[in-house]
């Protein structure tokens, strides 16, 4: 299918749909500066993986090593602006709550760097926790970040412990909340989008299933294959700051043209 073929049907996908979910991943904000999981940094943490770095062993093993990471990820991402694909998809989201109400369209993100909420969306879920919250590892009491001093590394806590960032780890159960929120829009969206996502990592891997289950349409928009190309109805290859920013163009049009809907 030719990519105007699949933004088009895609488009008017969104024009009938009632509820839509869209799961994203750090292949979203790439376009804002960010490396994602499988890009190869340079520097300091050329030698470093992160599917190593981003886990609970790591952090126990080497608390500084880990707490400098994810400053270093945090002054990345506090200094890079949302791209036109997150604000596509706040504009997707105001879009359809205007015809729909509050519910119609929930972000659920894998990433930790704010730039959703930061773009414009407002139903934002972060399955795998913010970086711009932190929790002592003792009390578990939360500070944001911004009340953090990162002049020694890792942060003593004030009850005797460390701060860590309030992530979800490699071998950490999500967020409870986020999970049930997650399960909640799936299961009545009618619209599911993957995004910049390489679809690898579990549970959100699998959230997918479950849309489809329920009966939504779904599509991709990745720049590379991922195991969920083969069996979305729509896969869209390049990235997502621009073919998003199209797909609203599109599903602009189209709404124009459509006869006027009963209110
Ligand atoms: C859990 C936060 C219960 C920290 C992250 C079942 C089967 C197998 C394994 C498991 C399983 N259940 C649980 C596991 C273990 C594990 C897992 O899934 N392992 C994988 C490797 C198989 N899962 C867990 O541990 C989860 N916990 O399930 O608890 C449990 C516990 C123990 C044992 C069993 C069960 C917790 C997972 C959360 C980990 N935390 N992040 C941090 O960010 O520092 S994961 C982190 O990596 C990200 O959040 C993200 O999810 C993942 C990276 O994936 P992507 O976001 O997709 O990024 P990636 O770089 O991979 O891909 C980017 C894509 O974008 C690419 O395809 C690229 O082509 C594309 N792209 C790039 N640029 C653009 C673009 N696309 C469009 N436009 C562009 N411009």
């Amino acid at each position: 299918m030719s990519a105007s073929k699949g933004i088009d049907t895609i488009a008017s996908w969104l024009l009938e749909a009632r509820s839509v979910v869209v799961l994203t991943g750090a292949g979203v904000s790439a376009e804002s500066g960010l490396s994602t999981f499988r890009d190869k940094e340079e520097g300091l943490w050329a030698k470093y993986d992160p599917m190593e770095l981003a886990t609970i062993g790591a952090f126990e093993r080497d608390p500084e090593l880990v707490t400098r990471w994810y400053h270093w990820r945090f002054t990345k991402a506090k200094d890079v602006q949302p791209n036109p694909g997150h604000r596509a998809l706040a504009e997707m989201e105001s879009w359809l709550v205007d015809r729909h109400g509050d519910h119609a369209m929930t972000v659920i993100t894998q990433n930790i760097d704010g730039l959703h909420q930061r773009g414009g969306s407002r139903r934002v879920i972060e399955i795998h926790g913010s970086i711009h919250r932190w929790r002592c590892t003792k009390t578990g009491e939360e500070r944001p970040l911004a009340e953090l001093r990162f002049d020694a590394f890792p942060i003593p806590s004030a009850h005797g412990g460390l701060m860590r960032p309030c992530v979800v780890w490699f071998g950490e159960m999500l967020p409870p909340e986020a999970l049930e929120a997650s399960f909640a829009a799936l299961q009545r969206c009618e619209v599911f989008l993957s995004i910049g996502t390489s679809g690898v990592v579990q549970p959100a891997a699998s959230f997918i299933e479950i849309a489809r289950e329920a009966g939504a349409r779904t599509a991709e928009i990745n720049k590379e294959t991922t195991p969920n190309t083969d069996s979305v109805e729509v896969a869209l290859f390049g990235q997502s700051g621009q073919i998003l920013p199209a797909l609203m163009a599109r599903v602009r049009e189209l709404a124009a043209d459509a006869p006027a809907r009963d209110t």
